[in-house]
C-alpha cells in the first residue's frame, strides 16, 4: 500500500522574489523580447515562427489561448496572436517529453512535491498510462485496455449518475458533440465544465434578460462604438489582442471608462505590436476614466450611475434615457426606477470607494453616449451576486438603447479558446428540453432529463462517495477548483479517475483508487484519420464558428484525437448502442453532419466551415430580438448590493492571473504588468492596511479564510503594497485557491466566489 503523502497544493516554499518598477504601458519591446524567447526555449526559433506564422490565420490553427475573435477581413500576416497566444503555443508544441520512462523514474508522491511550474514544464505526455490500485507510479497501458477498463467501471456503476464527465473549454466542437452524445447515451447529464467557474454567471443573467447566454456585438462594433466600458477584466494578460480593438476605438474618437479594483497597466496604456515604430515610446492611452472600485463594489457603483443617469432625465426628458427603445422592447422599466428612487447614493458611495466626482464625470460621458459596449470577465462573475453584477450591466445598455445596433452591447469576454462553442455543442449540466428533444429524434434513444452535477455539486458527490467515475475531457480539475484539500479528497474517492491531456498537470497526481491519463493531439497538431487529414472547428467569443488544423507531426504515433478517445470509451461504455461510433472519426464531416441536424444555426455546416475565416451563428439580441426571454422582450431586473459586513481586521481577497500563467499552467514566475518577478506566493495590500495591521513590505505572512464559522490556511506569502482599495486584497490562484470555500458561490450561476474570499493575514 502507499504510504507516502500526496500534496494536492503547491509547495510553499518562496522563490526568491524580485520587485521592479511598475511598466506605465503593455505590449510594446518587452512583449515581443518575451515572446522570442520563450518559443526559442520551448520549441526552437526556426519551428516556432513557422508555427507562429499559421496561428489564428484564415485556414491556419486557432489560438489555443483565450477566446478573442479575430478580424473577419485582413489578418496581419504575422502578428495575429499576442506574447500570451505565443506562449499558449510554445507549452504544448514544447521539446520536453513526459515518457513512461519517465513515470518508471518519477514517483506520484515524489512528483506531487513539485510547483505547478516545473510540474508543467516536464512536458507533453506520449504514451496512455495507468496507475493500478496501491501504487505510485504510473505504467504504459495499451489504448484498448485503457478503454476497456473504463467500460468495465461504467458498467459496474449502480447507475449512470455515479460518473461524471468534465470539460475544460479547448475542447473543440467536433469532440464535444461526441462527448455530449456519449455520456447522454450512457444515461446522464452530469456534464460539469469549466464554464461553472468562469462566465455561467454571464450566461445565466443574459439569457434570463436578454434572452440569449451569449455577447452581443462583433469584433467591428468597437470601431463604431462612442463609450467602451471595461469591468472587472485584464485584457493587457488575458486578451492582449482586445488592447488593439480599444486602440481602434480610441482612434475614431471613442472614449473608455474601466472599472477595476486595480490599474492594470495594459488598459491604461498599449503600444501596438502590429506596428513596429511604436513599439518603443510611451504608448497610446486608452482609459479615459479610470474607477478604482472596491471588490463586489459594482452593483453599488452601476446604482449610483443609474440614479444620477435617472436625475439627468428628469431634469431634461429624452436627453439621456432611449425611451422608443424602452417602450417597445423592454419590460419592467416602471418597478425598475421605483427601485432606484428608494436607493441612496449616500449609503451606496462607501461600498465602492470611489470619489463621488470620479463617479459624475464618468456618469456625464455615459448620459452623452448612444453606442456603449460593456466588456467583462471575471472581475464580475465570480462574487456572491455575479448575476446581479450583469444583469445591473444591462439595466444600463438597455436605458440607453445601446443594444442590437452597430457599436453598441453586451460583450462577456470568454476565457478558453472554445469553452462558448462547447456550451453551443451541448456541454451542460442542465440542457434545454428542445436540444434533447432533438438529440433523441435524430438517435433513436431516450435522453435522460434530470439535471447533472456542475463543479461545485460534482465535488460534493464524490466527496459524499455518491459518484465514482471521474473523467476529464481536458483542464486540470484539482487545480482549478475551489477548497483544494477537499476537491483531491473528492478525487481520491473515486475508483477511477481518467485524465485526457496534453501536458502533465496536479490533477494527474491526485487520483482515484485507479487512474488513467489518455494523452491527446494538441491544437497545433496534424490529425490524420482513415479518410485523411482532418480539421476540427471552434466558436470564439463573439459566435464565429472557424475551422482549425494543426501543421506539426504529432509528437508521438501513441496520441489519439479527443474524437477518438471520445469514441473509444463510447464502444467500450455503451451495452448496445445503434449509433455508428466508428465512422464519426473517419471523416469529420460526418460528426458536423450530425450537428448541423440536431443543432439550429449549423445549417449547411460542412460548406460553411470550408470558407476562410469561418461564420456567425445567429445571435437574437444582436439583431434586437428579446422574444426568446420568459416576458418575450428584454427585461429590466432589480438587484442587489453586496451583504458582506467584514469583521475587524478582516479583508477581501481576490484570486487572479499572473502574465506569465494559463490559468493553472504556469508559463513563468514573473508578473511583469505588475512589477513582481520570480514568484507568485504574494498578496498584494494597500499600503494603509499593511500600516493598520502591523505588517511591512515583503513581511512573509499566512492568509486565514473565514466562511460559516470555518478556517481554512495558506501558508508563506509575502506582503507587496499596492494601489488597490483599502479592505481588498489579491493573490494568485492556483496558490490560494485552497482558501475559495467550496460552498462559497454565486446565487443562480453557482459559481464559486474565487473573487470574493474573506481573509484575515497573520505574520509568521
Ligand atoms: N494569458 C492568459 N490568458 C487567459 C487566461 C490566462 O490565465 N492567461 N485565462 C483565460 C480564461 S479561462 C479566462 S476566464 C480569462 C480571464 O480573464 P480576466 O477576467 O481578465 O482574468 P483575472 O486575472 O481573473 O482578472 C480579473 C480582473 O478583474 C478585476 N476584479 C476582481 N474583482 C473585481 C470586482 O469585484 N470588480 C471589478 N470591477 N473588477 C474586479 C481584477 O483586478 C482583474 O483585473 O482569460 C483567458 N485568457
Ligand atoms: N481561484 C480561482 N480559481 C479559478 C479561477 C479564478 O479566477 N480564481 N478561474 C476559473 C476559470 S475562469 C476557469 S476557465 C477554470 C479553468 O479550469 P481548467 O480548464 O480545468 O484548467 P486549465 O488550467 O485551463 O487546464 C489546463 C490543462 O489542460 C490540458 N490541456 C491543454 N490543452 C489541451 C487540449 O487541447 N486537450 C486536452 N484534452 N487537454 C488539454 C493540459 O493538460 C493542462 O494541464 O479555472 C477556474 N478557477
Ligand atoms: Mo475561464
Amino acid at each position: 500500500m502507499r504510504t507516502k503523502k500526496i500534496h494536492a497544493q503547491p509547495p510553499e516554499k518562496l522563490t526568491g522574489i524580485e520587485l521592479k518598477k511598475i511598466p506605465t504601458s503593455a505590449v510594446g519591446f518587452k512583449a515581443i523580447k518575451s515572446t522570442i524567447s520563450r518559443i526559442k526555449d520551448e520549441v526552437g526559433l526556426v519551428k516556432g515562427i513557422s508555427l507562429l506564422a499559421n496561428l489564428n490565420q484564415k485556414g491556419g490553427f486557432d489560438c489555443p489561448g483565450c477566446a478573442w475573435p479575430d478580424p473577419d477581413e485582413k489578418r496581419a500576416f504575422l502578428a495575429e496572436y499576442c506574447e500570451n497566444g505565443a506562449k499558449a503555443v510554445a507549452e504544448e508544441a514544447t521539446k520536453n517529453r513526459v515518457s513512461p520512462m519517465f513515470f518508471a523514474t518519477h514517483s506520484i508522491s515524489e512528483l506531487s512535491k513539485l510547483s505547478d511550474y516545473e510540474i508543467g514544464k516536464k512536458g507533453r505526455i506520449t504514451h496512455p498510462v495507468v496507475v493500478h490500485e496501491g501504487k505510485d507510479h504510473y505504467e504504459e497501458i495499451s489504448w484498448e485496455d485503457a478503454f476497456k477498463m473504463i467500460g468495465n467501471e461504467l458498467k459496474l456503476l449502480p447507475s449512470p449518475n455515479e460518473a461524471i464527465f468534465y470539460t475544460s473549454g479547448r475542447t473543440s466542437n467536433e469532440a464535444a458533440f461526441l462527448y455530449q452524445l456519449f455520456v447522454r447515451k450512457f444515461g446522464t447529464n452530469n456534464l460539469p465544465d469549466c464554464s461553472n467557474m468562469c462566465h455561467e454567471s454571464s450566461g445565466a443573467a443574459l439569457s434570463e434578460t436578454l434572452g440569449i447566454g451569449k455577447g452581443s456585438v462583433t469584433l467591428d462594433d468597437f470601431k463604431y462604438s462612442e463609450l467602451v466600458i471595461v469591468m472587472g477584466q485584464n485584457p493587457g494578460t488575458n486578451h492582449p489582442r482586445m488592447l488593439t480593438a480599444l486602440g481602434e476605438t480610441k482612434k475614431r474618437g471613442g472614449k473608455i471608462i474601466t472599472i477595476n479594483p486595480l490599474p492594470e497597466v495594459g488598459l491604461m496604456r498599449y503600444n501596438d505590436p502590429q506596428n513596429p515604430i511604436k513599439w518603443i515610446g510611451k504608448g497610446q492611452k486608452l482609459t479615459d476614466i479610470f474607477l478604482q472600485v472596491k471588490i463586489n463594489g459594482d452593483v453599488a457603483l452601476l446604482k449610483i450611475i443609474l440614479k444620477l443617469l435617472w436625475e439627468k432625465e428628469q431634469e431634461n426628458p429624452n436627453s439621456v434615457f432611449d425611451h422608443q427603445f424602452i417602450n417597445s422592447k423592454t419590460i419592467g422599466y416602471d418597478d425598475f426606477i421605483k427601485d432606484l428612487e428608494n436607493a441612496s447614493i449616500e449609503e451606496l458611495i462607501p461600498q465602492t470607494g470611489i470619489d463621488f466626482n470620479t463617479i459624475k464625470e464618468a456618469t456625464e460621458l455615459i448620459a452623452q453616449k448612444k453606442k456603449i459596449i460593456i466588456c467583462w470577465a471575471m472581475g464580475l462573475t465570480q462574487h456572491k451576486n455575479s448575476v446581479d453584477n450583469i444583469r445591473e450591466l444591462v439595466n444600463l445598455l438597455l436605458l440607453k438603447g445601446s443594444i442590437g445596433k452597430q457599436g453598441a452591447g453586451t460583450c462577456p469576454v470568454r476565457g478558453h479558446s472554445n469553452v462558448q462553442g462547447d456550451r453551443t455543442m451541448g456541454i451542460w449540466e442542465k440542457p434545454e428540453e428542445a436540444f434533447l428533444d432533438n438529440l433523441e429524434k435524430e438517435f433513436n434513444f431516450k435522453a435522460p432529463r434530470k439535471r447533472g452535477y456542475d463543479v461545485v455539486d460534482a465535488i460534493e458527490a464524490m466527496h459524499q462517495k455518491k459518484a465514482s467515475v471521474f473523467i476529464g475531457m481536458g483542464g486540470n480539475f484539482l487545480s482549478a477548483t475551489p477548497d483544494t484539500e477537499y476537491t483531491a479528497e473528492a478525487l481520491q474517492n473515486c475508483k477511477l479517475t481518467v485524465q485526457v491531456s496534453t501536458k502533465l498537470n496536479r490533477s494527474h497526481l491526485i487520483h482515484g483508487k485507479k487512474a488513467l491519463i489518455l494523452p491527446c493531439l494538441g491544437r497545433s497538431e496534424k490529425d490524420i484519420q482513415e479518410k485523411g487529414a482532418q480539421f476540427v472547428s471552434v466558436e470564439n467569443s463573439m459566435g464565429v464558428v472557424q475551422s482549425s488544423s494543426g501543421p506539426l507531426k504529432p509528437l508521438s504515433e501513441f496520441l489519439l484525437s479527443e474524437p477518438a478517445i471520445v469514441v473509444g470509451i463510447a464502444k467500450a461504455s455503451l451495452r448496445n448502442s445503434t449509433i455508428k461510433w466508428s465512422e464519426f472519426i473517419k471523416n469529420y464531416d460526418c460528426i458536423r453532419d450530425k450537428i448541423e441536424a440536431t443543432i439550429p444555426g449549423f445549417e449547411n455546416y460542412n460548406k460553411r466551415i470550408r470558407i476562410k475565416g469561418g461564420f456567425y451563428l445567429p445571435n437574437t439580441a444582436r439583431n434586437n430580438d428579446f422574444t426568446p426571454t420568459a416576458t418575450g422582450k428584454a427585461n429590466f431586473s432589480i438587484n442587489t448590493v453586496s451583504d458582506i459586513v467584514l469583521k475587524k481586521d478582516q479583508l477581501i481577497m481576490m484570486t487572479i492571473r499572473t502574465h506569465d500563467q494559463y490559468n493553472t499552467t504556469i508559463y513563468g514566475l514573473d508578473d511583469r504588468y505588475r512589477g513582481v518577478l520570480n514568484e507568485r506566493r504574494v498578496i498584494f495590500m494597500n499600503p494603509d492596511d499593511i500600516k493598520q495591521q502591523k505588517l511591512k513590505k515583503l513581511d512573509k505572512v499566512d492568509l486565514i479564510s473565514h466562511f460559516k464559522g470555518k478556517e481554512r490556511i495558506a501558508r508563506s506569502f509575502l506582503v507587496i503594497p499596492y494601489d488597490i482599495p483599502k479592505q481588498c486584497t489579491a493573490t494568485y490562484f492556483p496558490e490560494a485557491n485552497v482558501l475559495v470555500p467550496l460552498q462559497s458561490k454565486a446565487r443562480i450561476s453557482n459559481t464559486p466566489t474565487s473573487k470574493t474570499v474573506i481573509i484575515t493575514v497573520h505574520k509568521q
